[in-house]
C-alpha cells in the first residue's frame, strides 16, 4: 500500500537583528550634535506557508537548517538598519506544523493546521534590531554613548506532516462498491470483498482524467442508518470526510442482497450526514449508480438519477466491474475538484491565531527565569530573556553596562535574588559572565552615572 504521510524534521532559525548605533550629530561649526545613531534592523521571520501545486515534502528531506536574513546595524543620521527578508518554507496543503522538544526530538505543541491555500504560520521570528543611542537619552542622561546590539534570533527544530487531504470522497453503504471504482480509477490495491466493512481504514488514491488533471479520492468505511450516532464505524468514518470538499455518493443500484431500495438507501446516507454535521449535508455531491453491469437495474437507475437531479446534484451511472462510465465520471469529477480548488476560500485568521498563541507561550517560556544555588555565594541565573539582555549588552562599553543593571532591576532579577537569599558580595553568573551583587539598586545609582558623564555637564547638566 502507499503510504500517504510523509514527515520532515527541520531546524529554523530566524535572522539576528542588526545592533543599533552609537553616533552624535556632526554639522559644520557645531562641535557636538546631539544623538543620532539609527536603529538595527529587524531579523527576518522563517514562514512556513501551505501551496496548493506541493504535494511532498521532499525539499525537506535532505536539507535541514533554514535561517532567515539578518537585519542591518543602524547608522548615523538616525539611520536605521534594513529589515532582513522572511525566509518562506512552502508545504503541501493538509500541513501539520509542531513544535520539537530540542533534545528529544519528540513533538510538544502543535503549532498549526495548514488547510488553505496561502495559510501561514511563523515559526522562527526574527530577533529585534538593537536601539540607536537616541532611544537612551533621558533628563540626566543628554549625550548617551552607548547603543543596544541586535537581539540574537531563536532556533527551533519544529516537525512538518503531510496529511494528504482528499479532494473527493467516496462514500455510501457498505459493499456498494467503493473500493472497486478507487481501484479502477487510481493506483490504490484496496482490499475488495462481497462482505460489509471489508474496509477499516480510508485508502487515498490519486485519479487520473484522459486530459492529465489528476485528484485524490478516498475510499473510506462503509456507513449504515445511525452511523451518526455511532453505529457501524460511525463517527470514526465520519471524522475522515470531514475535511473533503466533494462527495462521491455510491449507491449500489442492485440492492444488495437485502434487495434494498436505491432512493432510499441514497436518502439514509444524506441523512446521516446531515445529522452528524449539516454542512456536509450541504456538501457538492455528484451521485454515483454503481453495478449498473447487472440486468433488471434500470428502474432503479431511473429513480436514483431523477432523485439525485431533484437535489440539484450531478449523476453518473457506472460500472467498477466493467468499467462503463468510468472516464466520464472521473472527467466530470475533475472539474467539480477545479471548480473548488479555485472557490475555496481565502485563508482565515486560524492560522495567525495559532501563531499568535504559539508566539504568547514562547514568550512566557522566554521570560521564565531560573534562579540556582552553584556555591556557597555562587548563584546561576538562567533564562532565554535575561540571557539576551546580556548578549546585547556591549561590555567595552561602561554606559551600556549600567543600562543592562537597569534592566536587570527591572525586570525583577536584584527582587528575585533577594528572596533567593542572594546577600551583597556573592557572585551572580549569567551564561559564562560573573556578576557581582550589591543588593537593591537606588535611583541615586544612576544619577551618579550620569554626572560622571562629560556631555552631561557641558548641557548645564540638571542634578
Ligand atoms: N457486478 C458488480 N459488482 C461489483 C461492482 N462494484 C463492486 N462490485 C462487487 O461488490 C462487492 C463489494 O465491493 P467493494 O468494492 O468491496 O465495496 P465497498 O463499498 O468498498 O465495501 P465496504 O468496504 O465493505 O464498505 C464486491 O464483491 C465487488 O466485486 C460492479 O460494478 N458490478
Ligand atoms: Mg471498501
Amino acid at each position: 500500500m502507499v503510504t500517504f504521510t510523509d514527515l520532515s524534521h527541520i531546524n529554523v532559525k530566524g535572522g539576528d537583528g542588526g545592533a543599533g548605533c552609537m553616533s552624535f550629530r556632526r554639522e559644520a561649526y557645531v562641535p557636538k550634535g546631539g544623538p543620532d545613531g539609527g536603529d538595527g534592523g529587524h531579523g527576518g521571520d522563517v514562514i512556513v506557508e501551505a501551496d496548493p501545486q506541493l504535494s511532498s515534502l521532499i525539499d525537506y528531506r535532505y536539507k535541514h537548517h533554514f535561517k532567515a536574513e539578518r537585519g542591518t546595524h543602524g547608522q548615523g543620521k538616525r539611520m536605521h538598519g534594513k529589515d532582513g527578508a522572511d525566509l518562506v518554507l512552502r508545504v503541501p496543503l493538509g500541513t501539520v506544523v509542531r513544535e520539537l522538544d530540542p533534545a528529544t526530538q519528540k513533538p510538544v505543541y502543535q503549532i498549526a493546521d495548514l488547510t488553505r491555500p496561502g495559510e501561514r504560520v511563523v515559526v522562527a521570528p526574527g530577533g529585534m534590531g538593537g536601539l540607536g543611542n537616541t532611544h537612551f537619552v533621558t533628563s540626566v542622561r543628554r549625550a548617551p554613548a552607548f547603543a543596544e546590539k541586535g537581539e540574537p534570533a531563536q532556533e527551533h527544530w519544529i516537525e512538518l506532516e503531510m496529511k494528504l487531504m482528499a479532494d473527493a470522497a467516496l462514500v455510501g453503504m457498505p459493499s456498494v462498491g467503493k473500493s472497486s471504482i478507487i481501484a479502477r480509477i487510481s493506483a490504490a490495491r484496496p482490499k475488495i470483498a462481497e462482505y460489509p466493512f471489508t474496509t477499516l481504514v480510508p485508502n487515498l488514491g490519486v485519479a487520473r482524467a484522459r486530459d492529465g488533471r489528476s485528484f485524490v479520492c478516498a475510499d473510506v468505511p462503509g456507513l449504515i442508518e445511525g452511523a451518526s450516532e455511532g453505529k457501524g464505524l460511525g463517527h470514526e468514518f465520519l471524522r475522515h470526510i470531514e475535511r473533503t470538499a466533494l462527495i462521491l455518493h455510491v449507491v449500489d443500484v442492485t440492492g444488495g442482497f437485502e434487495g434494498r431500495d436505491a432512493v432510499e438507501d441514497y436518502r439514509t446516507i444524506n441523512a446521516e450526514l446531515a445529522a452528524y454535521a449539516s454542512e456536509l449535508a450541504e456538501r457538492p455531491q455528484i451521485v454515483v449508480a454503481n453495478k449498473c453491469d447487472m440486468p433488471g437495474t434500470e428502474d432503479a437507475v431511473k429513480a436514483l438519477r431523477e432523485a439525485a437531479e431533484a437535489d440539484g446534484h450531478t449523476f453518473h451511472a457506472i460500472s467498477a466491474v466493467t468499467g462503463d462510465g468510468i472516464d466520464a465520471l472521473v472527467s466530470d469529477t475533475a472539474d467539480a475538484v477545479a471548480k473548488l480548488r479555485a472557490e475555496a476560500p481565502a485563508p482565515t485568521g486560524e492560522a495567525d491565531e495559532a501563531s499568535a498563541q504559539w508566539e504568547r507561550r514562547r514568550q512566557q517560556r522566554d521570560r521564565t527565569m531560573s534562579i540556582k544555588r552553584e556555591g556557597a555565594h555562587v548563584w546561576r541565573v538562567s533564562g532565554a530573556a535575561i540571557e539576551r539582555m546580556v548578549i546585547q549588552t556591549d561590555w567595552d562599553n561602561d554606559e551600556a553596562v549600567a543600562y543592562l543593571q537597569h534592566r536587570f532591576d527591572r525586570s525583577g532579577l536584584d527582587d528575585r535574588l533577594e528572596k533567593a537569599g542572594c546577600v551583597p558580595g556573592d557572585e551572580v553568573r549569567i551564561l559564562e559572565l560573573a556578576f557581582t551583587y550589591e543588593g537593591e539598586p537606588s535611583e541615586d545609582d544612576y544619577a551618579e552615572l550620569a554626572e560622571d558623564e562629560p556631555d552631561v555637564r557641558d548641557d548645564g547638566g540638571e542634578e
